[in-house]
């Protein structure tokens, strides 16, 4: 067997053996966060920007701000709902899902100019999460592709797209070479 035909086999091996690894994996890490449902149980004991009585009652309503914190570290800001009571319920979707295994936490905080108060913070489950005035309901699906891109994010996976582009790199300057010297 010629070393451009070993190499060409081993390059495909590695390729075939990189995408396997990637949806087998990905598969794995596709349970993901697509949204979380916010309910104050007691809306006297929500924060409040100032405590006149109807002094601009609207602005001194929370400004409920949500954040997805990471095992990995850093977070992901699901944005804020400025001036609004959750005493209703309130909805995060989430545009992009967050596989669940990369969620450390939940955190709710008081979106303030100078330094948000943390309000709580809760850890991920399957049932609904009760902590001190608050109730968390979340809700997750299948996303393959938050699997992926969570997969990507790890040691492993950097190093099987390491491989897969190297052995896509090694097969055309094989080819290249094959083609100028035959
Ligand atoms: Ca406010």
């Amino acid at each position: 067997m010629s070393p451009f035909v070993l190499t060409a086999w081993i390059c495909g091996g590695t390729i075939i053996a990189c995408v396997l690894a990637c949806v087998v994996l990905g598969f794995v890490r596709s349970h993901a966060l697509v949204s979380v449902k916010l309910t104050a149980l007691d809306p006297d004991q929500e924060p409040r920007d100032h405590d006149v009585p109807l002094f601009r009652k609207t602005e001194a309503l929370p400004d409920y701000q949500l954040l997805v914190i990471r095992r990995e570290g850093g977070s992901v800001n699901l944005g804020t709902r400025p001036n609004t009571s959750a005493k209703d319920g309130l909805v995060w979707e989430l545009t992009e899902p967050v596989s669940t295994v990369e969620i450390a936490t939940l955190r709710l905080q008081d979106q303030d100019k100078l330094v948000s108060d943390v309000v709580a913070e809760v850890p991920l489950a399957g049932e609904p999460v009760e902590e001190g005035n608050y109730r968390f309901e979340f809700t997750t699906r299948r996303s393959f592709a938050a699997g992926v891109d969570s997969f990507f994010q790890t040691p492993v996976g950097m190093a099987i797209k390491g491989a897969f582009f190297l052995a896509v790199f090694i097969c055309i300057v094989g080819l290249l070479l094959s083609v100028f010297q035959g």
